[in-house]
């Protein structure tokens, strides 16, 4: 994963500057709490002052992991079944973004996606998903 390995690049092999990586984490989108328990869980590990590429990845995906449901529902369509997923949510936290990322998840893995846009109010919303589905197409 790119994500991570952005991380990993920074820090392996170094002794770690934590305040560093919880930064790096921070902006990396993992949120404070989660950040905070990830780094606790490294330094709990670390005894030689050094963590390695596959420390930062695994611990990160352990903890990860332990806060997602055990059974997520399943969002993969069925052969020859086509499948609804209704994007709902507050104004700005990411729906579009996330449906885009959603859109080339499927076609990735060779599904039709069609992209349909219900946003009333926010101006160019529609405009924005249309931007996003032709980067999906393009891909
Ligand atoms: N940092 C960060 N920004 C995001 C993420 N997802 C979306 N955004 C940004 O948040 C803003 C709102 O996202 P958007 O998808 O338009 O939200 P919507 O109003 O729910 O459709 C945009 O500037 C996005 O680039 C994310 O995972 N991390
Ligand atoms: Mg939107």
């Amino acid at each position: 994963m790119k994500f991570f390995k952005n991380i990993i690049d920074r820090f392996a092999g170094k002794p770690v500057d934590w305040d560093e990586l919880e930064e790096a984490l921070i902006r990396s989108d993992i949120g404070v709490p989660m950040t905070l328990r990830i780094v606790k869980q490294l330094q709990e590990r670390d005894t030689r002052s050094r963590i390695t590429a596959n420390d930062i990845s695994e611990v990160a995906q352990e903890e990860i992991g332990r806060v997602l449901p055990i059974n997520p529902p399943r969002i993969r369509p069925l052969p020859a079944h086509p499948k609804v997923i209704l994007i709902v949510g507050v104004n700005g936290t990411g729906k579009t973004t996330s449906t885009a990322k959603l859109a080339h998840f499927f076609k990735t893995r060779r599904h039709t996606v069609l992209l349909a846009a219900a946003d009333t109010f926010r101006a160019a919303a529609i405009e924005q998903l249309g931007i996003w589905a032709e980067r999906v197409a393009w891909r």
